[in-house]
């Protein structure tokens, strides 16, 4: 069987297929990348060149490149990871949100319709759901929550969900979409909570908390979240969404002084800075139905995963030295060199 996975050399993406090769070695692994700024082929240096893995530096929006692409491989599998993923990125710009998310994920969708692929996986987002009072603890989403996204980019996410599902009622494309929450593990872009705290932490930098650090977020070893659209792809239903959570919410502060703790990091590193525009307050996660209908359920604590993660980022400090001292320091300055510590 031949897997197309996009946006591989990215965080989730490249997890994602390691997992793969080693769930089902005798699959062909494809992997279609831009290699945009969060795009690192450093990631994928384990498998370049291993037989039964392909590397494709292609934009997922360029619709001849794909056709050609289909063309040659006719992939049984099409796992789509590729996006512009930061919601930060999205307030400061929204046009690329709109181009790869939504116009790459139609050029795919056109490209498997075409080429009568057997199946097609969307991998989305909980952000689509918008988010959750803060004093509503019982509350969750579940897969009938209406769509009701806060920031350019959930609201991308959501647009290319309905698109997919489009595509599967009018087309009969065998699609289905899952709605993951915050993943977390190695090879995360600093750029996101966990390693962007680990990577200042270590440089002893301020840790730029937003508003009031309350904001909670469900946190997803990102093995587990790779194992679940393994799950999907084998049992899933076409047409179905799938919500996938870690069950494991924690307000912003707290995970912040966990990381500290764990890297025996003193708190007075942490900085209340401005909020983020439209800051989504909780996300919860109600993934019922991927545990009853299919099984599945997340393997890893949150304790082991944070040990872990940390470990990795400490045993990799190469990886991520390169990032946050290259073009990305730009991008630091612009977030933060502004942002007013309020504390
Ligand atoms: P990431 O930003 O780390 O990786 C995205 C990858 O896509 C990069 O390698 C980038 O080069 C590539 N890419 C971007 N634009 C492209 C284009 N036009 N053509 C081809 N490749 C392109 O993102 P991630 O955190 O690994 O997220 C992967 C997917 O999972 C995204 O669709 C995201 O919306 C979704 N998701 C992420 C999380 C999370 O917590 N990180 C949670 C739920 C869902
Ligand atoms: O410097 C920071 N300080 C801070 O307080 C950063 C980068 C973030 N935060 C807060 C904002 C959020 O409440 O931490 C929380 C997590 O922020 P991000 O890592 O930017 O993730 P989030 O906005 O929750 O979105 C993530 O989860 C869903 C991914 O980036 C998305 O791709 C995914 O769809």
């Amino acid at each position: 069987m031949t897997v197309l996975v996009t946006g591989g050399a990215g965080f989730i993406g490249a997890n994602f297929l390691f997992y793969w090769l080693k769930a089902h070695p005798g699959d062909r692994v494809v992997c279609v990348d831009r290699l945009t700024y969060a795009g690192n082929l450093s990631t994928l240096a384990a498998v370049l060149g291993r037989p039964g893995f392909r590397f494709i530096r292609a934009d997922i929006c360029c619709r001849e490149g794909m056709e050609r692409l289909f063309r040659e491989e006719r992939p049984d599998v099409v796992v789509n990871f590729a996006a512009e993923s930061h919601v930060d990125r999205s307030i400061d710009g929204p046009e690329v949100f709109l181009q790869t998310n939504v116009m790459g994920t139609a050029a795919l969708l056109d490209a498997c319709r075409k080429y009568e692929t057997p199946r097609f996986h969307q991998v989305s987002t909980d952000e689509v759901y918008g988010d959750l009072p803060l004093e509503r603890p019982d509350l969750r989403f579940t897969e009938e929550t209406p769509l009701q996204a806060s920031s350019p980019y959930s609201a991308s996410k959501a647009a290319a969900d309905l698109l997919v599902l489009a595509y599967c009622r009018t087309y009969g494309l065998p699609a289905t979409v899952s709605r993951c929450s915050n993943n977390y593990g190695p090879f995360q872009f600093p750029e996101k909570l966990i390693p962007l705290m680990i990577a200042n932490a270590l440089q002893d930098k301020p840790l730029p908390v937003y508003g009031t650090g309350r904001n909670v977020r469900d946190w997803l070893y990102v093995e587990d979240h790779c194992r679940a659209i393994d799950v999907i792809l084998q049992r899933g239903r076409p047409g179905e969404v799938y919500n996938i959570g870690g069950n494991h919410e924690m307000e912003n502060i707290a995970l912040v002084r966990r990381i500290c703790q764990e890297l025996g990091k003193p708190e007075s590193l942490i900085a209340y800075v401005a909020d983020r525009k439209g800051h989504d307050l909780r996300y919860a996660i109600d993934s019922g139905k991927l545990q009853q209908e299919l099984g599945w359920q997340p393997e890893t604590s949150f304790e082991e995963g944070i040990r872990r993660t940390v470990r990795w980022y400490l045993e990799n400090r190469s990886w991520w030295e390169e990032i946050v001292s290259g073009e990305y320091r730009d991008y630091y300055q612009k977030m933060y060199g502004d942002r007013q510590a309020l504390s």
